[in-house]
């Protein structure tokens, strides 16, 4: 069982595209265990994108994050990561598949719509940097488990 973070941006947010957002990961199969709307501060974003420090997009990244609410998910299942990476689509829009979040609804990598934890290690510690262990409920049983995951 892997566990991902999902970011809903600011721009998917303000575009009203976060209830289909999170219809995907849903209708996939993996588990919501944490979802909060929040504004993210400046410490948490510098956190977040610590990876990316060195880049020369990082302080367009950063401001871009804490521009305004996201809708932060703690998702859980067999191959999430990989799962709802591929549900999210390539980083630079314009190249990710239709069907696709960000090949159907996103055209430039300053505005992408999503984030999606990059590896197992990256999503235990992503999702501990956005949520409390109070805030979350790994493994609440769902009726339809069974078809999903066996
Ligand atoms: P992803 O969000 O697909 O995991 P990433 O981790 O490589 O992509 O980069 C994090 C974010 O940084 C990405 O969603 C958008 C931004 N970004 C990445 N490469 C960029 C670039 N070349 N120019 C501007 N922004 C970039
Ligand atoms: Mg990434």
């Amino acid at each position: 069982m892997e566990r991902t973070l999902i970011i809903v941006k600011p721009d998917a947010v303000q575009r009203g595209l976060t209830g289909d957002i999170i219809k995907r990961f849903e209708q996939r199969g993996l588990r919501i265990i944490g979802m909060k709307l929040m504004h993210v501060s400046r410490e948490l974003a510098e956190k977040h994108y610590d990876i990316h420090r060195e880049r020369p997009f990082f302080a367009k990244l950063v401001n871009y994050i804490i521009s305004s609410p996201v809708v932060v998910m703690a998702l859980e299942g067999p191959n999430a990561i990989a799962a709802a990476r591929a549900t999210i689509g390539a980083t630079r829009p314009h190249e990710a598949a239709a069907g696709t979040i960000r090949g159907d609804y996103a055209l430039t990598v300053d505005y992408n719509l999503v984030h999606g934890s990059d590896s197992v290690d990256n999503g235990v510690l992503e999702v501990n940097n956005f949520f409390s262990a109070a805030e979350l409920l790994p493994g609440w049983a769902r009726s339809t488990d069974a078809w999903i995951a066996g």
